[in-house]
């Protein structure tokens, strides 16, 4: 797969899903991805916090051959590693995702080689801009809201999404205490793209969790 294809898809990209090992067990890794392909989501992140390299590889490579490709008749989502660049060829993953303490996105993408798309976590204005300039292919703006999720983080503000939208091209993925309920105001602040983890992680029914949050998005225009 080229990087040209998978940005191609990314611009069309609209919710984000992360299996994050500290809401999903081990052993329910896969079937919770399953779920989440079902649903429709168009960028699945594998994000193992504090897990062993090894172990990280082996998960990484059952989720890559559970997904469907990309030129499946129902493609699967774009499959993307947080952090460890260096492990992204061996799993297959389509990209991997950096924050602002971890690599630059240029050694990134020359550690996980040509085709991948590096995306990057964002908390400001400046780092928006500057995460564009550095060749991010994507970018995660958050947290929005308070979230036990990254609870070492001050929320930005609804406010930002506007700010990043006007100086920003590459796809702006909004995130930090989006779901359901707050998914209204998001929209209406601007939002066109999102992630969102516990929530959804925590629904009785994922697939049926997505396609509501898919619906919300597709009611809003992409530029
Ligand atoms: N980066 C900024 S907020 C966040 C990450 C990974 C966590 C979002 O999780 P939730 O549970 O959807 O608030
Ligand atoms: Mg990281």
């Amino acid at each position: 797969m080229t990087l040209d294809r998978r940005r191609a898809r990314l611009a069309e990209a609209r919710l984000y899903a992360i299996v994050d090992t500290g809401y999903v067990a081990a052993d329910r890794v896969l079937a919770v991805a399953g779920e989440l392909v079902r649903g429709g989501v168009d960028l699945l992140q594998f994000r193992a916090k504090n897990w062993p390299q090894a172990e990280i590889v082996k998960v990484g490579r059952a989720l890559r051959a559970l997904l469907p490709a990309f030129d499946a008749p129902r493609p699967g989502p774009l499959f993307i590693l947080n952090d460890h660049p260096g492990l992204v060829e061996e799993m297959g993953a389509d990209g991997v995702h950096v924050g602002q303490d971890d690599l630059a996105v240029a050694s990134a993408r020359a550690q996980a080689g040509a085709g991948v798309l590096v995306g990057k976590s964002t908390h400001s204005l400046a780092q928006a801009v500057a995460a564009e300039r550095e060749g991010a292919d994507y970018i995660g703006v958050g947290p929005l809201f308070a979230t036990p999720t990254k609870p070492d983080y001050a929320p930005v503000g609804l406010g930002l999404i506007g700010r990043v939208a006007a100086e920003v091209r590459v796809p702006q993925f909004c995130i930090g205490g989006v779901n359901e309920k707050t998914l209204p105001e998001v929209l209406s602040a601007g939002a066109r793209r999102v992630v969102i983890v516990s929530d959804l992680l925590r629904s009785g029914d994922i697939p049926a969790y997505c396609a509501r949050v898919r619906a919300a998005l597709a009611g809003t225009r992409l530029d």
